[in-house]
């Protein structure tokens, strides 16, 4: 059984943005049972952890000999051991694994940059003159994904890792105000989320929170 790491408290409270939330969707999708382990900010950073991601981040994932971090590798990994996420036909496999890459590379640099002025760049003096010129950014790349996919369900035919990839990666614009200037995404997140394996691992990192908050 694979064992995962996650935040051990979460600061966007159970919200499902941190990015275990992508490892543990896939892990739902295919169907395998998997441990999760706690790590605080601290232990992150210290020689155990860092054997596992020498940059100090979760999610981290381990399976008999293999470790692995970086979330696109470890659910290329899950999705290429098990059945569901990737198509059997070897072209639209690669095409696929194209769109967890356009996630990861095209549209998720400009959200977080985004992200991470509206948390922590707002008392900055330039934050008003910057904050229009991140939302284009992002603006641009929301109205070329809306023009993809306003005739379909999905990226590319079925349901696959690259829409895994993509959902989680739109949802951190949840409280941006972003996506309701585009509906075809905004309705695109939908479905993604309606996923019974998506509602699976957002209540199991919920309840992690849920937990920790108890406690
Ligand atoms: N490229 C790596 C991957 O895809 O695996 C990035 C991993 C990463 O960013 N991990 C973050 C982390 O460990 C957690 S997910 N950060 C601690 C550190 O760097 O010291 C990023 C994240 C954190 C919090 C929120 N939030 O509160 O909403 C959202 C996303």
């Amino acid at each position: 059984m694979p064992t995962i790491t996650a935040f051990e408290n979460s600061p966007d409270r159970g919200r499902g943005q941190a990015r275990d939330m992508r490892v543990r969707w896939a892990l739902e999708e295919v169907g395998q049972p998997y441990d999760v382990r706690l790590v605080s900010f601290a232990a992150m950073k210290q020689p155990a952890h860092l054997a596992l991601n020498p940059f100090g981040q979760i999610p981290t994932y381990e399976d008999g000999d293999l470790v692995l971090f970086e979330t696109g590798a470890i659910v290329l990994h899950i999705a290429e051991r098990h059945a569901g996420l990737l198509p059997t036909d070897a072209n639209a496999r690669s095409r696929a694994i194209a769109w967890m890459f356009a996630a990861l590379n095209t549209l998720e640099p400009p959200i977080v940059e985004l992200g991470m002025a509206m948390l922590f760049e707002r008392d900055q003096s330039w934050y008003a003159e910057r904050l229009p010129i991140l939302q284009e950014r992002v603006r641009t790349r929301l109205g070329e994904l809306s023009r993809h996919i306003s005739e379909a369900d999905w990226l590319d035919g079925a349901f696959s890792a690259g829409d895994l990839m993509m959902v989680t990666v739109l949802r951190r614009l949840n409280t941006s105000g972003l996506l309701d200037e585009y509906p075809e995404i905004a309705a695109y997140v939908g479905r993604g989320e309606a996923r019974p394996a998506f509602r699976r691992a957002f209540e199991a990192q919920l309840a992690v929170f849920n937990a920790a908050s108890r406690s």
